[in-house]
């Protein structure tokens, strides 16, 4: 019953800063899928007798993907694959569940933060036995054996049903359909004080969760609604839709508007936050206050013990390089290890593994710790909820009392997205041979002290990975990134990223865009974005 198909090496399959992203017709376009689902088994050596974990954030393919996955994986021997009921399972959910289950690894169905729908975006990730993203190292061996493919293995009978939970065989595989929400309920409520949660929501505590129509609806609906005691109707958007209803899943200010709406008008709630498409990412804002994420991982580094899973304290934290140094502050204050990594979850994984940190986070709305190998959405809003209910404080107060303690970083990123590929590379390529010369130029009010590109030597497995930004560094203390992104499908996404230390008592709260003008206006000048782009301004600014 073993099927095998001749394919040949299709171009373009090269996993991203988090797996495999394309539009949606291209990985329906068969042998597309069928090529990377085999060169993700060829590249981790083979799957004969490994446990998998397979599921997505829902999106429009999510289904038909997952039944070509399980044959395919029965047809390379596979002993068994854990499948969230109805192809569903957030990204920390998989990550918890390999973990859990000892699993070798997973293949996780989702484009994130992208939209979805049979135009928009689809994508595949594998993560390994530790729950986490595929190495840099795994990642070119997958890349490899899409060059070399000869042929894909399919089991030859129709994907069993998971609509429904249990056990049934395909072939000699067992595939077990698990519901998606209950092992990773049962972890937050190892780590946080969910008898403190439900006192709080018994004073009248007001939230709103916007599951922006993805993945996090039912969890956020169970552990918040049903568990935590939160008014019902507090998760909106609770719905996972293929389409996500037509919108960016993405969890900030410009794509969550209705969130910021709400938690800014008049009656707004005490706490709201939003999820993206695959659940690992959070935004948080507070009544009448939003809080960007390189702040939020300072203040979830600095308060962590208040809740149970974290009293004992920090190993270290992590971060990566584009976010604020927020977070470098709080770690000195304590005393801690702080590590700068580049851009993606993969390179916090040996931190994690070797105990060297357990708190980890990005600027782009991703913070996590070592409960999992990913970041983690619903994680970082009940962390901020047990330290809310445990400091008996608004976010506001809690905000105002870090700035005033440690200044406050600055921070925007600006966002110029799809411009042309070619385009964007000259800039990056000029910008990174103009470096040498770059020191003690003055852009306006702004002097330049240093300026290099970022790479990262891992301190666990002394891996190098190099070309992770460019970074310009200013005699005050502002710093500016650019970088461009790997996880677009169309055209390049240049990513400028902002920041600049305040301390002064009576500045530190201006406006962000305000506060950064100068740095901002150094960026232009030291790049030219608007005459290489033909942008004039950002299509994105968070
Ligand atoms: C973006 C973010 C990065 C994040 C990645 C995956 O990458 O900047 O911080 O890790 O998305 O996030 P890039 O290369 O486009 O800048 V998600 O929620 O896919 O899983
Ligand atoms: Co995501």
């Amino acid at each position: 019953m073993i099927q095998i198909v001749p394919t040949t090496a299709l171009d373009g399959q090269k996993p991203g800063t988090s797996g495999l992203r394309k539009k949606t017709p291209v990985f329906m376009q068969n042998p597309y899928l069928q090529n990377y689902v085999q060169a993700i088994f060829d590249g981790i050596g083979g799957v004969q007798g490994k446990a998998l974990v397979v599921g997505g954030d829902g999106r429009f393919f999510n289904d038909t993907a997952i039944g070509v996955i399980l044959r395919m994986a029965a047809a390379n021997g596979a002993s068994r694959c854990i499948v969230g009921q109805g192809g569903l399972l957030s990204t920390p959910a998989a990550s918890n569940l390999i973990r859990l289950r000892g699993a070798d690894g997973g293949l996780i169905l989702s484009a994130s933060h992208n939209p979805g729908g049979p135009d928009a975006d689809f994508g595949l990730k594998f993560n390994g036995a530790n729950g986490g993203p595929a190495s840099e190292a795994v990642s070119d061996a997958i890349h490899a054996s899409t060059q070399t493919l000869t042929e894909y293995r399919i089991w030859d009978a129709p994907a069993p049903d998971i609509s429904a939970l249990g056990e049934v065989y395909l072939g000699a595989m067992v595939v077990e359909v698990v519901d998606p929400v209950t092992d990773y309920a049962q972890a937050m409520a190892q780590l946080f004080d969910f008898d403190a949660l439900r006192a709080l929501f018994k004073t009248g505590f007001r939230l709103r969760f916007d599951a922006m129509h993805a993945v996090t609806g039912p969890y956020a609906r169970e552990i918040l609604e049903n568990r935590l005691g939160a008014a019902p109707g507090s998760v909106v958007n609770a719905t996972p839709l293929p389409d996500f209803g037509g919108r960016h899943p993405d969890p900030n200010p410009i794509w969550a508007h209705e969130l910021m709406d709400a938690m800014h008008g008049t009656d707004a709630p005490d706490f709201g936050a939003a999820s993206d498409g695959d659940g690992d990412r959070n935004m948080i804002v507070g009544r009448g206050c939003y809080v960007s994420p390189s702040d939020s991982l300072a203040v979830l580094a600095d308060l962590a013990h208040l809740a149970p899973g974290y009293a004992g304290g920090l190993k270290g934290v992590a971060r990566s390089m584009p976010t604020s140094c927020a977070v470098d502050r709080v770690a000195e204050a304590k005393g801690i290890a702080c590590y700068e990594t580049p851009t993606g979850w993969k390179f916090f994984g040996n931190l994690l593994d070797a105990g060297r940190a357990t708190l980890c986070g990005e600027e782009s709305a991703g913070t996590g710790s070592d409960h999992v190998r990913e970041k983690d959405g619903l994680w970082a809003v009940l962390l901020w909820l047990n330290i809310l209910a445990a400091a008996g404080k608004s976010v506001a107060q809690l905000m105002a009392d870090h700035w005033a303690r440690y200044g406050r970083n600055y921070y925007s990123r600006h966002d110029y997205e799809e411009v042309d590929a070619e385009a964007a590379q000259s800039l990056i390529a000029d910008l990174r041979a103009a470096l040498p010369t770059l020191a003690g130029q003055s852009t306006g009010a702004l002097t330049i002290a240093r300026a290099d590109e970022f790479g990262y030597d891992d301190p666990v497995d002394g891996s190098h990975s190099n070309a992770q930004g460019l970074r310009i560094f200013f005699k005050d203390g502002a710093r500016l990134v650019f970088r461009l992104s790997g996880t677009g499908t169309a055209g390049a996404t240049l990513r400028v990223y902002l920041e600049r230390l305040e301390t002064d008592p009576d500045k530190l709260h201006l406006d962000p865009q305000e506060a950064l003008a100068e740095v901002i206006t150094a960026a232009e000048a030291i790049a030219g974005i608007t005459a290489r782009t033909g942008r004039a301004k950002p299509d994105v600014i968070t």
